[in-house]
């Protein structure tokens, strides 16, 4: 077979080394009957490459096939290496390098008009303030029209960035937690009630029987710690029926959710969120360098900041976190969740006063959280329960449960939980459970959140909202 090269490994040592490349042609600018340039792209790199007419090796006809061919197109390129003049900007390539043409094949052209442009698709806020300063016109594309567009939205390179990162977020989410001899499992994403309560659950039919899409693996996750699995962990997909249009919440997302037996404490599950995130933080960092930029590029954030001068990672109770809001003047329900502002001043005022994006608030009023939550030894009207904040928002809730029988079923019914749809669930506190606590993180958070992104959509390949069920 033929030796392929990669377009992000070309460097200015390839000097006038053969190479062959397979991508797809980003721009075309002919510029005389004689020279075209095209820039071809692979994932987030791009390349010039140079056609001039020259005996024995490109003809004018060839000159010609090059400049008809469309955008998008996919195409083979044989040529050699050269390092341009640096007189010469090498505008829209991101090699130093470009590729002087000696054979161009088309592999699949592109016979339809593209609905959005790559390049449209690609531009940062910054370059539209500055066209705007200069008068020039550029087109903008809507974030409708790039979701109803995704296959070729997809292509640009923020999006090959984030979609990079995400792998990687889940890659070491898995890595780490097998280290610690967790199992991976796979619950059931039909189940015969609710999950979470509330009335954001997708009702189904499962031949003649009521039943659910799972609002998340918490029944059967503490149902496998039951049954003698002591530390357990599920990557999968969650549904949930939101019926606000926000900024932060699919429909269906994908859950990253723990679930491992404790010993005296809750606080072993917050120990455990605080090493695994910073560990999976420390890794996009290290080996995400390319998709950081490429994201960087387009949308522009400041690099997130996860722990304290000690190397620790910040943990503040909900009352001091109440406490911090009163004092800047906040007011909130008294033993009430904290509302989407709320949650976002007191990241602000946490990142002014301790200098991080990244903290645990614990400690939750029992009445702001799930029926299955441990009520606090010394104040029952508080939880062991966590949140977990990336630049003042939501990515992980997780607590200690209950696992005494009757005041599960207590706590349940008090929650207005239909007992009878959880009866086997119930049922698997019998012969009896274990001390358990756990964790959920919604995936597409964590990469929003990263990455300083401002809508959850960017971070879901196809993402179903309320009002989106398509591509
Ligand atoms: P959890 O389910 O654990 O709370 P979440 O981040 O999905 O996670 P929600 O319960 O949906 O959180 O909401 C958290 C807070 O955000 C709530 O207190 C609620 O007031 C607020 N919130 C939710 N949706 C909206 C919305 N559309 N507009 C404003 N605030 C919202
Ligand atoms: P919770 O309902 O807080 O907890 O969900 C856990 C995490 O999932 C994410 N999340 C969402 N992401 C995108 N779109 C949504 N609509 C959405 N809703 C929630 C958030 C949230 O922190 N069973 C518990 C977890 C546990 O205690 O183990 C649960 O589901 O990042």
């Amino acid at each position: 077979g033929r030796t392929w090269t990669d377009v992000r490994e070309l460097s200015a040592e390839m000097k006038d080394k053969s190479v062959l490349i397979r991508g797809r042609v980003q721009t075309i600018r002919p510029m005389s009957k004689k020279i075209v340039f095209l820039v071809v792209r692979q994932k987030m790199s791009t390349v010039q490459c140079v056609l001039v007419v020259s005996k024995d090796i490109i003809s004018t006809q060839m000159v010609r096939f090059a400049a008809s061919l469309s955008k998008e197109s996919i195409v083979d390129v044989e040529g050699v290496i050269s390092v341009p003049d640096p007189k010469d900007p090498i505008k829209s390539a991101t090699q130093q390098v470009e590729i002087h043409v000696r054979k161009l094949y088309c592999v699949n052209r592109n016979m339809y008009n593209l609905p959005i442009n790559i390049e449209d698709a690609s531009r940062s806020e910054t370059e539209f303030k500055e066209a705007e300063k200069s008068g020039k016109q550029l087109v903008r594309v809507g974030q409708d029209t790039s979701l109803n567009n995704r296959v070729i939205d997809l292509r640009t390179a923020a999006n090959q960035g984030i979609f990079g990162v995400k792998s990687e977020v889940v890659n070491e989410f898995r890595r780490r937690l097998r280290l610690k001899k967790f199992v991976e499992i796979f619950t059931p994403k039909v189940i015969a009630g609710s999950s979470e309560g509330g009335a954001e659950v997708f009702k189904l039919d499962y031949k003649g029987q009521p039943a659910c899409l799972a609002q998340s693996p918490q029944l059967h996750k503490q149902m496998t710690v039951c049954g003698g699995f002591s530390r357990v962990f599920e990557v999968g997909p969650v549904f949930r029926a939101e019926n606000s249009y926000t900024h932060r919440h699919l429909c269906e997302f994908v859950g990253l959710d723990v679930e491992m037996e404790i010993m005296e404490h809750y606080y072993e599950v917050c120990d455990l969120v605080a090493e695994l995130f910073v560990a999976i933080f420390n890794h996009v960092n290290e080996n995400c360098r390319e998709e950081l930029e490429a994201i960087n590029r387009q949308y522009p954030f400041e690099p997130l900041k996860y722990l304290l001068p000690d190397g620790n990672v910040l943990r503040l109770t909900y009352d001091q976190g109440i406490e911090m809001l009163k004092e800047a003047g906040v007011k909130t329900e008294p033993m009430g969740d904290l509302n989407t502002e709320a949650e976002k001043k007191l990241g602000k005022l946490v990142s002014d006063k301790y200098n991080t994006d990244f903290y645990i608030l614990t400690r939750y009023p029992l009445n702001t959280r799930p029926f299955y939550t441990m009520p606090c030894h010394d104040n029952p009207d508080y939880s062991n329960s966590f949140d977990v904040f990336l630049r003042g928002e939501e990515i992980i809730s997780g607590a200690q449960r209950i696992h005494d029988l009757e005041i599960l079923t207590e706590r349940a019914e008090k929650c207005g939980i239909d007992v009878k749809t959880i009866s086997t669930y119930i049922d698997s506190f019998r012969h009896p459970a274990p001390l358990h606590g756990g964790f959920g993180a919604g995936l597409e958070r964590v990469v929003m959140l990263f990455c300083g992104l401002n809508n959850i959509r960017k971070c879901s390949l196809f993402p179903r909202d309320p009002q989106r069920l398509t591509p």
